[in-house]
């Protein structure tokens, strides 16, 4: 044992097992990673060996007053990826990819949020890079420099070469469109593992650069046939209903639908959009598609009917893109378009995201009277907010076409005790029970807000629609809020989580609740319809939820998706209902039409399509 320990090849032993058997166990307590059998778990175990073998191998070519120095950095720095995939892990269950690095700003205001999920046992994630410092200083033997001949340099890049082979050709067998499907990124982090994944991640963002340079119209054509072969006619029940109205579209931050029609300690969660609901156009099997872009996917998804990107924010990678909006679309109509939100303007890249989207104003911040007593957390108080908005949308000319972004009920979900409604101690998560009081708060504000449409006169000639933005409960509370629901926690049960309000309240109609099953990339072609605007012919991925033909699917950005029937998540495919198992082939028949048009969207938005669009490409269906 002594002499093994003693070898040439130790000083790379040593750190190699270290942070190998740290990944896995950050695999098992810190990332949600589901096993189907034992190949995968093999997997799982064999992925971070081959980057740390190329890696620490590469101190085989590093001088001896070097060496050491070199293998401390190393580890240090990958400790740190793994640290950072952790703690970003806990607040998006998603690993982290180049393009984020795109919005430094936008994690620096992150700083509250942050900071909540840091814990002091976080330490234990560095324990290993001390214990290695000391190791190589008190333990000298272990570390000593001898040369290894080139010859067994070659054999230990072959083997480990080998080792590559090996893993990619179990997981070929496991996934074998895993790279086709690269949005699904547990699945590559599980066959590849973090490490070869940010190099991969590397791979993509060179290849996605250039595309831009090498797109050419052809591209668009069959991506055009898909979408014109998949349009549905709408309703002709609904189609121009709210004809000639103002639009005031409501993001509600982080609103899940789990809240409608819910009580904590015989109290509703949100009484008023409760008695809402009863005079409006109410979806019950509505969900969100946002992906790393959070708020901002989920206005990309909602003005663009396009998915947003699976590897960071189109707001911030994007912007200079051309594209169809429904801002834009409205605004060639004579709308007035606007969008407001009081935080700054460069946020999510907004400022600049909103010239190309078509908004004709946008009242960031600096419009927004913002003191001590009326901001808490990310800023200004929700009912404030609508309050003051109401005084901006009264001096836009009509009609108009505005959004409204809200802030209170964002995470980490913190209250001045005056806007505390109810009490909602009622979980084991601090997390939940708090969110479930800010919603109260934002359903409170929301309330007010309609009063003063109606007290302006703004509420009459307007249609208000409604949608949450994207979920607020994450990874670390699915548990808590899984008991809350009374549902087991499985994998449907967080697609089901994935569910946000959808109301569409036009003034003087009845209204319904439906259950068509869609999500935020419907909303384009289902405005536009209701305005009595036609969208045959456009780029929308979506479709008019309020159409007899919708395709009742709403496709997640990391590949999951629903449909009327089944769930898809983790590989596995679920009864949507009951949410039982049921056999894969149920699932099947979406899987290539789920990977198609996340990639098509991809494309056009890579390779900025839609500056080659032009009327004459529009195929009519036969
Ligand atoms: C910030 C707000 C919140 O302006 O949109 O962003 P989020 O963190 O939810 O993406
Ligand atoms: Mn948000």
């Amino acid at each position: 044992m002594k002499q093994m320990l003693e070898s040439k090849y130790t000083p790379l032993i040593i750190p190699i097992v270290l942070l190998w058997l740290k990944t896995y166990l950050a695999y098992k307590v810190a990332f949600d990673i589901t096993i189907e059998n034992s190949i995968q778990e093999f997997i799982l175990f064999l992925n971070p060996l081959t980057f740390l073998l190329i890696v620490f191998g590469l101190a085989l070519f590093v001088k001896e007053k070097r060496r050491n120095v070199f293998i401390i950095v190393a580890y240090l720095l990958i400790s740190i990826l793994l640290y950072s995939n952790v703690v970003f892990y806990r607040f998006f269950s998603d690993f982290i990819t180049l393009p984020l690095m795109y919005q430094p700003g936008n994690f620096k205001a992150l700083d509250e949020s942050f900071w909540a999920e840091i814990f002091w046992h976080d330490i234990f994630y560095f324990v290993d890079v001390f214990i290695l410092v000391f190791v190589m200083w008190k333990k000298k033997q272990y570390f000593i420099f001898q040369t290894i001949p080139s010859i067994e340099r070659k054999v230990y890049f072959l083997m480990t070469a080998g080792l590559i082979f090996i893993n990619l050709g179990i997981s070929h067998l496991q996934t074998p469109d895993l790279f086709n499907r690269n949005f699904d990124r547990e699945q590559l982090v599980k066959n590849i593992g973090p490490y070869n994944y940010t190099l991969y991640d590397l791979y993509l963002q060179t290849k996605t650069s250039a595309q831009r340079v090498f797109a050419e119209d052809n591209d668009l054509i069959e991506i055009k046939e898909y979408v014109d072969y998949n349009y549905v006619e709408p309703n002709p029940k609904y189609f121009g209903i709210a004809e000639g109205r103002n639009v005031i579209v409501v993001s509600l931050e982080s609103t899940q639908n789990f809240v409608i029609n819910r009580t904590v300690n015989n109290e509703e969660i949100t009484p008023f959009l409760n008695d809402l609901i009863k005079e409006s156009y109410y979806f019950n099997n509505f969900y969100h598609q946002t992906g790393q872009g959070k708020t901002s996917d989920s206005e990309f998804i909602v003005d663009n009917s396009l998915y947003g990107l699976g590897r960071g924010a189109v707001f911030f990678t994007h912007p200079k893109n051309e594209f169809m909006a429904t801002p834009e679309i409205l605004s060639n109509l004579g709308y007035t378009t606007a969008s407001l939100h009081a935080n700054t303007k460069v946020f999510w890249n907004r400022d600049e995201m909103y010239h190309s989207l078509g908004y004709d104003r946008f009242y960031h911040l600096d419009y927004f009277d913002v003191t001590e007593e009326n901001a808490i957390g990310w800023g200004l108080k929700d009912i404030h907010f609508f309050e003051q908005s109401v005084r901006l949308l009264k001096e836009l000319p009509q009609p108009f076409y505005a959004k409204l972004i809200t802030l209170t009920n964002h995470h980490p979900f913190v209250l001045a005790e005056e806007d505390v409604f109810i009490d909602a101690n009622v979980t084991e998560s601090e997390t939940l029970n708090q969110y479930l009081q800010t919603v109260r708060y934002e359903d409170e504000a929301l309330r007010l807000f309609f009063q003063q449409l109606k007290d302006e006169g703004l509420y009459d000639n307007s249609m208000i629609v409604i949608y949450g933005d994207h979920n607020g409960i994450i990874e670390k509370d699915y548990e808590a809020l899984s008991m809350f629901l009374e549902k087991d926690y499985t994998a449907h049960t967080v697609v089901e989580m994935q569910q946000v309000p959808l109301i569409i309240h036009i003034p003087g109609e009845e209204g319904e609740t439906i259950s068509t099953v869609g999500g935020q990339i419907d909303l384009k072609p289902t405005m536009l319809h209701l305005l009595g605007i036609e969208t045959e012919g456009q780029l929308n991925f979506g479709h008019d939820l309020f159409s007899e033909n919708h395709p009742n699917l709403a496709i997640f950005r990391d590949g999951r998706f629903v449909t009327d029937k089944y769930v898809f998540a983790d590989n596995t495919c679920f009864e949507k209902d009951s949410g039982s198992v049921t056999g894969d082939a149920n699932c099947a028949t979406y899987y290539d039409i789920v990977t198609k048009e996340l990639n098509y969207s991809d494309q056009i938005i890579y390779g900025d399509l839609i500056r080659f669009y032009n009327k004459d490409m529009y195929i009519k269906k036969e």
